[in-house]
């Protein structure tokens, strides 16, 4: 079997140990991170999802993916985030409230971090009003927001609504992403951005600092 099919396999299996065994031994071969990314862990990732979805597998088989998924993304974050670089302006990011899942958000944040930007990582299960506080206080420029869920996708709208509220559309940008979310969603609830996956969210985040 090819390797990256492999970390794949290892992915949908929740087999941890088999997917750092295999992503470090990628990695010494010289494959880039993208690959082992999007045809290993991502891939593998999706077909879960599928499984998940027409009930083949359970919530508790979903967890033990999403650790063999982070035994992975662990091995990789250090080839993709370049230390000590000038910061290009700071980011606040986190998971909408009522959403616990983090994986995509993580990656966005490493992305960010990679292609220079300072992140400020909230997690998941964030409140609009936190989201927006940490902004003020951080002078951070954009606030970059993950859902995973069509139930929590609204809780973007809230935020972009508060921002308007207190009058501090164009000086805080917003970017919205996650499986559920497009950019007709986006435009729609007022986001400035949407990006549909984590490289795209850098490009993105780019564009509306004007930085090249
Ligand atoms: Co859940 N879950 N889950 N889950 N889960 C989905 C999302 C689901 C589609 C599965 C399915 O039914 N096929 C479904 C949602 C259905 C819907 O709303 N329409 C679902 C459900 C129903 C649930 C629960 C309700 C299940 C239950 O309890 N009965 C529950 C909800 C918990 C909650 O949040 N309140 C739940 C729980 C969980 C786990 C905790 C077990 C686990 C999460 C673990 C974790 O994150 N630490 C989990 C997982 C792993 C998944 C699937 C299988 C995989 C998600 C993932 O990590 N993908 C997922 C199925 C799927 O999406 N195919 C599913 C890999 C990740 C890299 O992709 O996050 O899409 P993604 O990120 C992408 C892009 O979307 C983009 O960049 C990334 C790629 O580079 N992106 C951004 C993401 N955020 C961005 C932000 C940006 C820009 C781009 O700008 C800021």
């Amino acid at each position: 079997m090819d390797l990256l099919a492999d970390i794949a396999k290892g992915v949908i299996d929740g087999n941890d140990q088999r997917v750092a065994q295999v992503t470090q031994q990628v990695i010494e071969q010289g494959t880039s991170p993208k690959s082992i990314l999007d045809e290993g862990l991502i891939a593998g990732m999706n077909v879960v999802g599928e499984r998940f979805r027409v009930h083949d597998i359970f919530l508790p088989d979903v967890l033990l993916a999403a650790r063999a998924m982070y035994a992975g993304m662990d091995l990789l974050k250090p080839l993709l985030i370049k230390e000590g670089i000038p910061s290009l302006g700071k980011v606040v990011i986190g998971s909408v409230r009522g959403d616990l899942h983090d994986i995509g958000k993580n990656l966005v944040g490493i992305m960010l971090k990679g292609a220079g930007f300072e992140v400020i990582d909230l997690g998941n299960d964030v409140p609009p009003e936190k989201m927006l506080r940490t902004a003020q206080q951080e002078n951070a420029t954009v606030i970059g927001m993950s859902a995973l869920l069509t139930t929590t996708m609204p809780v973007m709208g809230e935020v972009v609504d508060l921002i308007n509220r207190e009058g501090l559309a164009g000086e805080l940008k917003t970017i919205v992403g996650g499986a559920p979310v497009t950019a007709d969603f986006a435009r729609k609830i007022g986001a400035d951005a949407h990006g549909f996956d984590a490289a795209n969210a850098v490009d993105q985040v780019k564009h509306l600092l004007n930085v090249t």
